[in-house]
């Protein structure tokens, strides 16, 4: 990656931190002191689950009923919306962006968890920091190629533990979850992040998704039992 595009992001990324620090450190999984649900928040190494949640070793398929396959020199991820410098990225770009591998769990609406998932993949803090979202965008809408769409916070969007995902378990990320590129938000239920990601785009008030629309939260987070509003 050029310099001068490295340079950009680090500086980029200081700023979003410190514009959303508050927010951030008020957001559930940061600031509830007593979590629904056992065992700790952002537990490290324990066992623990949210409230309604069973955990399990196998990983469900959720989808709408389509899996695209998207080969990866066709693949593109645009980023637009309310930025300073929206961005068409090809695979190639995409994997010239700085790199993060993170372990962390997968708790899905309909109940299920799964724990310590190993992902590699590029941090959503920067790719937010490439195209510098502008000083009134609070949200993001994630779609997919499926026409799938979701919405959340740009407080839960920056977290370090939310990434666009192209690796699992040391392996490329299978089609049926969400491959060549999902997003995961460990601190949200999964339907969150989208699988076959195509656009994310940053926005000044908070439109809701497709589940969203149809009944579940807006804010979905797990260790409040937040599911549907
Ligand atoms: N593009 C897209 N993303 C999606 C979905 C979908 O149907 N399309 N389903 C969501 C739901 S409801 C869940 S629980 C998770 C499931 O991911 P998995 O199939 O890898 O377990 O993906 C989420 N992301
Ligand atoms: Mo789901």
């Amino acid at each position: 990656m050029a310099l001068e595009k490295i340079t950009r992001i680090v500086e980029a990324r200081m700023k979003l931190k410190a514009r959303f620090e508050e927010k951030i450190k008020s957001t559930p999984s940061i600031a509830d002191e007593q979590p629904m649900g056992s065992g700790k928040l952002n537990r490290h190494g324990m066992p623990s689950v949210p409230v309604g949640q069973i955990v399990t070793k196998k990983w469900p398929v959720l989808d709408l009923g389509i899996q695209p396959d998207i080969p990866i020199d066709k693949w593109k991820l645009i980023i637009d919306g309310a930025v300073d410098h929206p961005v068409t990225l090809t695979w190639a770009d995409f994997l010239s962006l700085p790199q993060t591998e993170d372990s962390s769990d997968f708790h899905c609406v309909t109940t299920w968890s799964k724990l310590n998932m190993n992902w590699k993949g590029v941090r959503m803090l920067d790719l937010a920091a490439l195209v510098q979202p502008s000083e009134t965008a609070t949200h993001i809408m994630c779609h997919g190629y499926d026409d799938y769409s979701t919405n959340i916070s740009m407080e839960e969007a920056l977290k370090p533990d939310v990434l666009l995902v192209h690796t699992v378990e040391g392996k490329p990320l299978p089609i049926e979850h969400g491959g060549p590129v999902r997003m995961i938000t460990p601190q949200l239920y999964a339907w969150k992040g989208s699988k076959w990601i195509s656009r994310i785009e940053f926005m000044t008030e908070n439109k809701r998704g497709f589940w969203e629309e149809r009944g579940y939260s807006n804010t979905a987070y797990p260790w409040r039992n937040d599911r549907y509003s």
